[in-house]
């Protein structure tokens, strides 16, 4: 047998997995039995071990997967680091639920989340509001447009790790991806296998290379249910930073900020706290509340 090589999954499609090894090459590699059995499916953003198959087709085989640090469904990643949720301010109008539940999975899998607001050329009213309403959370949010420069607090965040993007068809993922990346070798392929087929819709995630960490491309997707995939009400307030900052101004130490008196979050919606932010975190967090598991007893 030949020697493993250790590497990371780029792309897969229809059962065959690129895999970008450590020592510099490209292996494109089918699944192995033993990790069919495990009925884990292999993610971008996997770190594999690869070996040879024997097959000229397909050269190389995924023998191993290492242990994830973290993985989502959708989009489908592994290992990320940095999740970047691109919503459009405008065509379509952003849909903030999916956008907060996006920030609730990040808090809590412990992904540093960034929200991008783009197409700010159609409507720089309504991105500088969406803007500014996700800048007074506490989060860190950027407005962007096609043919403008990608500030340069994005592109530094891009430059260690993995980076993911996130969000509905059409809001411009790919169109980020490309000026981003630019003219190299990857995606000169893409842009011109776009143009012949007119309209491009991303179905696979895929990886890029850029200043020493991965970008990643990914279909869009615009539904989501919280319990699905696996947050509890105990999770809800991670995609809140201003309510866990105001929390500790509230009378009880357990408060849930959803009725209790004196719950200093309550005092502030409308004010400091936006009040759509917090009629989300509260319907977030009463959907899932009413769906814990009976081992959870009282409210933490
Ligand atoms: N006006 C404007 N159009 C944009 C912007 N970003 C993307 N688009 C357009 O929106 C459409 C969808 O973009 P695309 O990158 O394919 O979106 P994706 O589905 O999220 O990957 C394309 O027609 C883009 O040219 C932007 O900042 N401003
Ligand atoms: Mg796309
Ligand atoms: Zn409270």
């Amino acid at each position: 047998m030949s020697e493993q090589v250790k590497g990371v999954i780029t792309k897969g499609v229809g059962g065959v997995f690129t895999v970008r090894c450590n020592d510099g090459s490209i292996r494109l590699c089918q699944i192995r039995g033993n990790i069919r059995l495990s009925k884990l499916t292999p993610l971008v953003g996997d770190i594999v071990l690869t070996g040879e198959s024997g097959d000229p087709d397909i050269p190389y085989v995924l023998e191993k997967i290492l242990p994830r640090r973290n993985s989502l469904v959708r989009p489908p990643l592994a290992n990320i680091d940095n999740l970047f949720l691109i919503f459009s301010c405008t065509d379509p109008v952003p849909d903030l639920k999916l956008l907060d539940k996006m920030l609730i999975i990040c808090g809590k899998l412990k992904i540093n989340p960034v929200v991008l607001f783009s197409k700010r050329d159609k409507d720089q009213n309504i991105c500088d509001k969406y803007v500014s309403i996700y800048r007074d959370a506490g989060l860190k949010c950027y407005p962007i447009s096609k043919g403008e420069p990608i500030p340069s607090e994005i592109t530094a965040l891009l430059k260690e790790g993995l980076t993911g993007l996130a969000g509905p068809s059409g809001v411009g993922k790919s169109t980020f991806c490309n000026n981003l990346l630019g003219e190299s070798t990857v995606k000169v392929g893409d842009i011109s296998d776009r143009l012949k087929r007119g309209k491009h819709t991303t179905r696979h995630a895929q990886l890029f290379e850029y200043e020493g960490g991965f970008i990643t491309d990914t279909p869009g997707f615009t539904s989501l249910d919280l319990f699905e995939v696996g947050v509890l009400y105990t999770d809800v307030a991670g995609g809140y930073p201003e309510i866990i900052k105001a929390s500790s101004e509230c009378k009880f130490a357990d408060c849930r900020h959803v009725a209790e008196k004196q719950c200093h979050v309550r005092d502030l919606v409308g004010d400091k706290i936006d009040e759509g932010r917090y009629d989300r975190y509260r319907e977030f967090y009463e959907y899932l509340y009413s769906r814990r598991p009976n081992s959870a007893g009282g409210y933490k």
